[in-house]
């Protein structure tokens, strides 16, 4: 179903009629997990009954938190005190073990749907204990009777029947981790959300208590790792004073499922930098990092040992090497392989792996930036240790509103490809605009690469289904901060949510997905509910259309990348400017990536390769992405280029006006402190989004010199 303004309008009547209004004021720290009080009478009626008590048999860390969060959530939802016993006493019970701790759930016999389950995987059945009506949690270890309680508590948030429960669920993807860009003075690279989480000062003493809130939120969605420090790495990080502190964490993420993994710099065999700021020197006393060298490995190998001796199930590392100025084995001459292998070499052992990132762009690859981690990573394929990831960002440039998919997946088969989402917002608005991501992840997760035929899928490539990967992984980066609602913008949360839902399951729909968060966070009305998700699932490409329309990338404002700078030409490095990008003169725009021009096009299978490279084939939401367009070119619509090109910017314009207006059209249905937040945060979403349309076009119009067509008919609404 296309998003449009219309959807928004229909159903803001529907509310009208029929929601009734909401008080109370909610600072947004309870993200997703509040367990308001059902209002469906109904529903509460159904879950009341049959959940009379709580049966939970076993003991450890993560059944203690179970406890803890069932408790909360059951007695949050249906508003009555719920006991948790060991045993089976009254009728009607929730109860959950497993096998292994539980002698209710042995007696049940449920290996054969238990053994497709894996470690993290879970059922939850209603069915007869000892002739008992019970909804039974279980699964083959406690994490996995983590996530079913959770899950449980999702589909009560969401108000759906228990009645012949029969949910067997079980993670697509192996290694699903949060990267956070937190530098070790508390800074976020990227970060609209305040400081880092983690107190570095403070640890390892004194342990906050948003430590085991993070922990449980991720735990909520499935998210089973975090890179807790910028892939710029300090490497500080790796001092006994650092591990010492991270264990602290390490402990505390740990029966919630979560492993945790480091950034580090390649450098740090080296001796400390003279320069504090420099992306080089390290903390060790060696002349050289060069990944062949003996001694250089030798340190890795005890450093390593180091770390697992105090974080007996460290998760690995996360690599930025050759990137952005950041040290790496090209420095020794040596090969990305080289580099990520030693690493691999030295976790292997413990179990640890490498996550390689393949961010690199060297401009002697080759003149098209687009091109250049294709070009070094393809010929590597196959000489990565087994447990080495590399790590694409989802486009070839950099998390810009709207990338072709990179051209690596698909194309390394030999080599696990672990996909690197972004969830804070550096290029779409930081913490100020309202854009819910799934709709990007899902388009990225479900293109067809063609690698091997059709149904290539992108999600097919990451879930290792494709090509047999031995492990498989994704990872987002993380929008977290220490603002009170953790994101800096509330709808900043459906992102974070989205991300760790779509890590579990990549087949969920990006609706699905919305309509469980906005329940779950902000109302069960349904044509609330049907309102704020139409607002949101239209607020990605209206955010592409008042930002970069038509394939357009990378015209934002330089180093901050809020708002828009298409003039941008003077920078030490060409491809850190726009007019790189958009390539504009009085013939046209866009970058000429056909074959007639850097033949990007070439790095994609067939039929993709031929049908990019024409321009009358080309998707025209990639259009000036891979080629030159005249100003005169007859769109689909029948529009030239020029008219399409500011049609799109009012549109983009138009659907953040309609936003705000529906949000305003919910005062009364959504938490006074909730409701003046996002009604700020519209108000200014609006102004820049004006702000992007009329830079743009008054810049392009210098070139194009024709004039901004006023847009009487509805051509904006459609
Ligand atoms: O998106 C760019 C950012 C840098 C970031 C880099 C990367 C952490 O502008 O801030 O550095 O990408 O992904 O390494």
């Amino acid at each position: 179903m296309k998003y449009s303004l219309q959807n928004m309008f229909f159903s803001l009547c529907c509310i009208i009629v029929s929601a009734c209004p909401m008080v109370s004021a909610d600072d947004g720290y309870d993200l997703w997990m509040s367990y308001r009080k059902l209002d469906d009478a109904t529903r509460l009626k159904e879950y009341r009954q049959a959940l009379s008590s709580v049966v939970i048999q076993g003991d450890s860390e993560t059944l203690r938190i179970i406890r803890e969060e069932v408790k909360k959530g059951l007695e949050g939802l249906l508003g009555v005190d719920l006991p948790i016993h060991s045993t089976l006493v009254t009728s009607k019970a929730l109860v959950i073990g497993t096998p292994k701790q539980s002698q209710l759930i042995q007696e049940l016999n449920l290996s054969k749907e238990l053994v497709t389950l894996g470690h993290e995987g879970f059922l939850i059945r209603s069915i007869k204990i000892k002739g008992i009506p019970s909804i039974v949690i279980t699964a083959n270890d406690d994490i996995g009777l983590l996530y079913g309680s959770f899950h449980l508590l999702r589909i009560m948030q969401n108000g759906q029947s228990l009645a012949d429960a029969d949910i067997c669920s079980s993670p697509k993807i192996q290694y699903r981790l949060l990267n956070h860009w937190d530098n070790m003075d508390g800074s976020i690279e990227r970060g609209y959300a305040g400081k880092s989480l983690w107190k570095w000062n403070e640890l390892p003493e004194t342990i906050d208590m948003r430590y085991q809130d993070y922990a449980r939120a991720n735990a909520s969605l499935g998210i089973n790792g975090t890179v807790v420090n910028s892939v710029n790495a300090n490497p500080i990080i790796l001092t006994a004073e650092y591990i010492a502190k991270l264990k602290v964490l390490a402990n505390l993420f740990r029966p919630y499922g979560i492993k945790l993994f480091l950034s580090i710099r390649f450098s740090s065999p080296l001796r400390p930098s003279s320069n504090r700021n420099s992306r080089r020197g390290g903390i060790g006393i060696l002349e050289t990092a060069d990944p062949l060298d003996l001694d250089v490995r030798r340190w890795w190998k005890d450093k390593v040992k180091e770390i697992y001796q105090s974080i007996p199930d460290f998760g690995g590392f996360l690599v930025k090497a050759n990137s952005e100025g950041m040290p790496g084995p090209q420095d020794y001459k040596r090969s990305h392989a080289d580099g990520a292998n030693m690493l691999a070499e030295a976790l292997a052992p413990y179990g640890g792996v490498v996550m390689w990132r393949a961010f690199v762009y060297d401009a002697k690859v080759d003149a098209d930036r687009a091109k250049r981690a294709y070009k070094e990573f393809v010929p590597l394929d196959g000489q990565f240790r087994a447990n080495v990831f590399v790590q694409p960002k989802n486009g070839p440039i950099d998390f810009q509103p709207r990338e072709p998919v990179h051209p690596l997946f698909g194309a390394m088969p030999k080599t696990p490809l672990m996909l690197e989402l972004q969830i804070t917002q550096e290029y779409l608005g930081h913490s100020k605009h309202l854009v819910f991501l799934a709709p990007m992840w899902k388009e990225c997760l479900d293109f067809d690469t063609y690698a091997k035929g059709q149904d290539s899928y992108v999600c097919r490539v990451v879930d290792g289904s494709l090509h047999d990967y031995s492990m498989t992984g994704i990872a987002g980066v993380a929008n977290t901060g220490s603002d009170r609602n953790w994101c800096g913008h509330l709808f900043g949360q459906a992102n974070w949510y989205a991300f760790g839902r779509l890590a579990w399951d990549h087949k969920l729909s990006s609706e699905e997905i919305a309509e469980e968060w906005i329940r779950m966070t902000l109302s069960r009305n349904n044509d609330v509910v049907r309102t704020i998700k139409s607002m949101m699932m239209g607020s990605w490409e209206a955010c592409i259309n008042y930002m970069t329309p038509l394939g357009l990338h990378h015209i934002m404002q330089a180093g901050f990348h809020y708002g828009p700078q298409p003039g941008y030409a003077r920078s030490s490095r060409l491809d850190w400017t726009s007019v790189y990008y958009h390539r504009t003169d009085s013939l046209g725009l866009g970058f000429d990536r056909s074959s007639s021009g850097s033949n990007a096009t070439s790095q994609y299978f067939p039929p993709w390769r031929k049908r990019f490279d024409n321009i009358g084939t080309c998707p025209e939401k990639y259009l000036l992405w891979f080629h030159h367009v005249s100003w005169d070119q007859k769109m689909e619509s029948g529009r030239a280029l020029w008219e399409e090109l500011c049609l799109r910017y009012y549109k983009g314009v138009n659907y953040v006006k309609e936003m705000r207006r529906t949000w305003a059209s919910l005062e009364k249905y959504i938490d006074e402190e909730i409701y003046v937040h996002v009604q700020e945060k519209l108000a200014t979403h609006e102004k820049d989004a004006m702000i992007w349309r009329d830079t743009c076009l008054s810049y392009f119009q210098k070139f194009s010199d024709r004039p901004i067509p006023v847009f009487f008919d509805n051509s904006i609404i459609e």
